[in-house]
């Protein structure tokens, strides 16, 4: 793959005369927004925006991408018309490409110019990188309508005044428009860390259709694709740094780089009634069943990135890569990859002792500078994806699950103790602290899995497992 990237050219003025990154090194022609995307963040540019660029197609497939949390990313995009530099970083080295597939980045906020997109007929895809804690869904899988943001979109939608605030809530909007512009069906493809996660995005755009008008709930069933897919590709927050970096060795400043490492996978699974680019020209791999490869990268990649995330920063430590290389963070990896691992089916061509060895590398790239502090956000979330699975399928073998029982009682003890900690459900988890002993475990635990909560031997392993007065951790 980076036999694509080329060889930048040197930089031979001082960077105050440098150009800004334009059109003219547009690499690919601009191409007709076919794809809007919600979630414009540094994510979406490494991946799938980079997939949509290597694809033999990809002169029909330009992406409109709108912003989520920071409206700020379109303004810096918008001034670099759309283009940025993709720098991948591996251990020898970076390489540097410019990337032309977003025609168009615009503030969230921009319903009009979202409206018209999704319901225009050459628009056959709407790609999703919202977050996990953007679905808004509860415990039972369906959208929490009574989560104070959902419901204060659905009171506005069925005022008719069009202004919703949510992801979710925007999307049904414009889905709204395309039923009502007569232009047909359309694939949503998600692309967040969520098992099962068309399911995920159909439940909880049906969620928000059926609470607004139950005929277009109907529409959406009828029309409109769900598409799982298993997103991969490390993407850490850009710095100054890397800003400098593309600087010095490209010769023009560019103020939106993203830097990723080498490696990048993408499994999708579901249809695309109005087509799609050919992703798979960039190795994109499509698949019946997507399970066992959501399973394999939910667990073993992002479960072994909470656990450092949490465990880690309790032992001091800031990056992925300097947390692994402690023996009691490393150990407490592969005792979590054991334990997932026993539940991955084996005969599915995973790989997955290749895998594990891969991810390892991977970790190490010290290059990457992969905070904990922003893989420990939204916990909560992530860790029902993460953590509660393996646990609770080892349980269920009849074992006892402990690693993942760590990764559950390292994020306790984070959330005691992190100066900052950011989670959707922060004020419930700040309740839960308030209590003392086995009570306010049970509470945190019931924070993310009710059940789990309602086993006292879970709650028992699990306080075992928590830190102590003396230090972190009680036993790794
Ligand atoms: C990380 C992911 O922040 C997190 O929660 O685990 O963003 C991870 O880096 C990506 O899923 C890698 O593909």
């Amino acid at each position: 793959m980076s036999a694509q990237f080329q060889t930048p050219p040197s930089a031979t003025s001082p960077a105050a005369d440098l150009p800004r990154l334009n059109r003219q090194l547009r690499p690919v022609p601009k191409a007709p927004v076919r794809i809007v995307h919600l979630g414009l963040g540094a994510f979406h540019r490494s991946h799938q925006a980079w997939y949509t660029q290597q694809a033999s197609d990809s002169a029909d497939w330009g992406i409109a991408a709108f912003t989520g949390r920071r409206p700020d990313a379109a303004v810096a995009l918008a001034e670099q018309d759309g283009l940025y530099t993709l720098v991948e970083r591996a251990d020898g080295g970076d390489s540097f490409a410019v990337v032309g597939s977003i025609v168009e980045a615009v503030d969230g906020a921009d319903l009009g110019r979202l409206t018209a997109l999704v319901a225009a007929p050459e628009t056959a895809l709407v790609t999703l990188t919202i977050t996990e804690a953007a679905y808004g869904l509860g415990a039972d899988g369906k959208l929490d309508i009574s989560a104070p943001d959902v419901a204060a979109d659905l009171a506005l939608l069925g005022s008719g005044s069009a202004q919703p605030a949510t992801p979710l809530g925007r999307l049904v909007l414009a889905l709204a428009a395309r039923r009502d512009a007569g232009s047909g069906p359309i694939a949503v493809v998600c692309c967040d860390n969520l098992s099962n996660n068309g399911t995920v995005a159909r439940q909880g755009v049906a969620g928000f259709a059926k609470a607004w008008d139950p005929g277009f709930a109907a529409w959406i069933d009828g029309n409109v694709s769900f598409v799982s897919t298993s997103v991969d590709r490390i993407t850490p927050r850009t710095t100054d740094e890397d800003l400098a970096a593309v600087r010095e060795a490209c010769g023009y400043r560019d103020n939106s780089p993203v830097v990723t490492e080498p490696f990048s996978s993408w499994v999708l699974s579901g249809d695309f009634p109005a087509g799609r680019p050919r992703w798979e020209d960039a190795g994109a791999l499509f698949v019946g069943d997507i399970e066992p490869y959501e399973n394999r990268k939910l667990w073993l990649l992002n479960g072994a990135h909470s656990l450092l995330a949490y465990a880690g920063q309790l032992r001091g430590h800031k990056t992925v890569a300097e947390a692994l290389v402690d023996p009691e963070c490393r150990r407490a990896v592969e005792a979590f990859w054991d334990e997932a691992e026993a539940n991955l089916p084996q005969a599915a061509g995973l790989q997955i002792p290749e895998y594990r060895a891969a991810l390892a590398a991977r970790f190490s790239n010290a290059r990457i500078a992969h905070n904990l502090a922003q893989i420990a956000m939204d916990g909560s979330t992530k860790l029902r994806m993460r953590a509660v699975p393996v646990l609770k399928a080892e349980r269920a073998a009849g074992r006892t699950g402990a690693a993942a029982a760590l990764m559950i009682a390292a994020w306790m003890d984070y959330s005691a103790t992190a100066a900052s900690f950011q989670d959707p459900l922060a004020e419930d988890v700040a309740a839960a602290n308030r209590l003392e002993g086995i009570e306010r475990i049970k509470a945190l635990l019931a924070v993310i899995d009710p059940v789990l909560a309602g086993d006292a031997s879970v709650v028992r392993l699990v306080e075992g497992l928590c830190g102590t007065e003396a230090g972190y951790p009680a036993s790794l």
